[in-house]
């Protein structure tokens, strides 16, 4: 069964893919996949490399490199979910690449239906690295995951052995937020502030001080391009203008090869 899926799983052109019977999911925040699907006996995660667009200097590139593969992976999961539906007989369910995410309770702030790096972990693809990503043993830090939530009894994969982080820091060194600064806590503020400039923290403050502007403020407010921004980040959906721990890392064989 595993091997099935598997290679439909590759075939649909993902880097890798990895199993994680439910019992070997372990995030501490996130909730229990239970609530989220009861009766949930496994977790397939695909993973996929983002492509050397996110090292652009060019925002825009950067962040369109980020959309398609978002739409990949998006779209991989909906096949391996229609692949366990259809051909064997069993429901699945897809999880979000980053949103939706629950942003009207406060404790859950930051904190995903499913942490995709702990099912990365838990799948055998790779372990976390002290930039607080996962690192592939191939393809490095540079690499994203989705996941699919089956009630079919698949057993893990092996955990993937030994340590993959160098231990050069750079990840550390090279972010502007210094949100890196405190080992194995990503400072979630510090970088979004950096990372997300145009996300719900900046809505907040924009519309704050519209809200106390004069009239002539709140129409030079509205051609500023602040606001362009921020009107583009909404209609895509979210955008990040910062990639450098992802891409700082030196670790993963086969990005050494590719220069
Ligand atoms: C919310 C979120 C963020 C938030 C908060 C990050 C955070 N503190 O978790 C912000 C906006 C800051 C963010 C930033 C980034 N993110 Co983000 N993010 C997510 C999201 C949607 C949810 C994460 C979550 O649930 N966190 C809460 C729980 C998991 O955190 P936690 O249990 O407290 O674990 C934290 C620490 O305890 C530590 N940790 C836990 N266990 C262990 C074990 C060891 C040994 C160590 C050393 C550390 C460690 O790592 C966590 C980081 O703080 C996931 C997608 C998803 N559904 O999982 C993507 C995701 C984690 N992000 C991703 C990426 C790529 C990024 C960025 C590079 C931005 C970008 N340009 O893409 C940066 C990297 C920041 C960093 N170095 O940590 C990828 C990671 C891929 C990978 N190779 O690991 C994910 C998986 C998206 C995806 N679909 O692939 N992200």
């Amino acid at each position: 069964m595993k091997e099935r899926l598997r290679s439909f799983a590759l075939s649909l052109g993902v880097d890798d893919v990895g199993f994680a019977s439910a019992d070997d999911y372990q995030s501490p925040l996130s909730p229990c996949i239970d609530s989220l699907f009861p009766g949930v006996r496994s977790i397939i995660v695909l993973a996929s490399r983002e492509s050397s667009s996110c090292v652009s200097p060019s925002p825009q590139v950067a962040m369109n490199g980020r959309l398609d593969v978002m739409a990949f992976i998006r779209a991989s999961c909906y096949r391996l979910v229609r692949f366990v539906e259809s051909r064997l007989g069993s429901p699945a369910m897809s999880i979000g690449f980053s949103y939706p995410m629950d942003l009207v309770n406060p404790q859950k702030a930051g904190i995903a239906e499913v942490s995709l790096r702990h099912a990365a972990v838990g799948a055998g693809l790779g372990v976390f690295g002290r930039h607080n990503l996962v690192i592939h043993p191939r393809f490095g830090t540079r690499i994203v995951f989705g996941a699919v939530l089956t009630k079919l009894e698949l057993p893990s994969d092996p955990a993937v052995e030994g340590d993959y982080c160098t231990g050069c820091e750079l990840c550390v060194d090279t972010c502007p937020a210094r949100a890196l600064d405190e080992e194995g806590k990503t400072d979630r503020l510090k970088c979004m502030g950096i990372s997300q400039p145009y996300g719900i923290q900046a809505h907040i403050a924009f519309w704050s001080r519209y809200s106390d502007a004069s009239p002539a403020e709140k129409k030079a407010m509205l051609d500023s391009p602040e606001y362009r921004s921020l009107w583009q980040a909404s209609f895509i959906g979210n955008q990040y203008f910062c990639f450098r721990c992802f891409t700082a890392c030196p670790a993963g064989s086969e990005l050494r090869e590719m220069g």
